[in-house]
């Protein structure tokens, strides 16, 4: 492996001068923690909020980002005002501190109402969205999530009736975590974020999850649906999300809360359908659910050979 020594570094960096060089870096900084969206959606780079596909996702990160420029705003002016005060009136250019600005009424005034008039600013659009988050009214297709150490369980309602299924860390993933098991996880696809059977759901429909566990706390989580929400023992916790139409596909996630030994190894993926593909699905799973109820042949009793 390469080591990059500082001295490499230097010489990578173009050092722009003067304070169009200064903006210019600042700029190619931010950009570069994606904080600045120089490609389209979805651009965080890992280092920002991923905007997601529900309404929800994208309410939180243009809220998110609202309140990101409020601090970078207030962060510019305090700065601002400190550095410009601190080289003006410095010292050694002979300034005299002005005692007048000690206890006056004025300014304490100013900088208690600004805070005040900032905290609203951002309070307001935040109350509105924990509300949005909060309403599950008018949900059209509802699931029960159950977590286990270490693996979910998902039961469908509504229209979904009768769909049962534990939803587990895939075969590959599980050999390869194995101590001693001789494979690199960076050969296995999606190493540790892939199950056996996914939670399919309906795109451009409100999904109600109904989230409680059977042993300790768990947290179902999935970023690109800003949903994550703690499944306590003898408790239902409610979330929702609606992802939009022409979003399907599969998306990721994990248990976010630290819930024993395999922690780390129960994650959660969803599998987002048309709303027709969904319904295929529905009746696939109860068709091979009825089969597998069905009887066996066994063969009448009076054809059975009695010993
Ligand atoms: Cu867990």
């Amino acid at each position: 492996m390469r080591v990059i020594r500082a001295s490499d570094i230097d010489h990578r960096i173009s050092r722009p001068r003067g304070f169009s060089g200064a903006i210019a870096l600042c700029i190619a900084a931010l950009a570069a923690v994606g904080l600045i969206d120089t490609a389209g959606a979805n651009t965080s780079n890992g280092y920002n909020l991923p905007m997601g596909v529900t309404d929800l996702s994208q309410n939180m990160y243009a809220l998110h980002m609202e309140v990101f420029w409020i601090c970078v705003g207030i962060a510019v002016v305090v700065f601002g005002v400190m550095i410009y005060s601190m080289v003006t009136f410095r010292h050694s250019k002979g300034a005299i501190p002005d005692t007048t600005m000690v206890h006056s009424t004025k300014v304490e005034i100013i900088w208690t109402i600004i805070p005040v008039i900032i905290l609203v600013v951002m309070a307001v659009p935040a109350a509105d969205l924990i509300l949005k988050q909060e309403d599950t009214r008018n949900s059209e297709l509802s699931i029960r999530v159950t977590g286990f150490q270490w693996k979910w369980q998902y039961q469908y309602m509504d229209a979904g009736e009768g769909v049962d299924f534990f939803s587990t860390l895939k075969q590959d993933s599980n050999f390869a975590r194995q101590l001693g098991s001789g494979v690199d996880p960076k050969t296995v696809p999606n190493y540790l974020l892939d199950v056996d059977k996914p939670l399919v759901i309906p795109s451009g429909t409100k999904v109600r999850l109904l989230l409680t566990s059977m042993d300790v706390i768990h947290a179902w989580w999935v970023p690109d649906f800003g949903a994550k929400r703690s499944a306590i023992p003898g408790y239902v916790n409610e979330l929702w999300f609606k992802v939009e139409s022409g979003k399907e596909g599969i998306y990721r996630g994990q248990c976010a809360a630290l819930c024993g030994r395999d922690h780390g190894f129960m994650p959660v993926v969803v599998d987002v359908r048309t709303p027709d593909d969904f319904k295929k699905w529905v009746e696939e799973q109860k068709a091979a659910s009825k089969q597998a109820a069905a009887p066996a042949d066994v063969p009448p009793p009076s054809a059975q050979v009695l010993n």
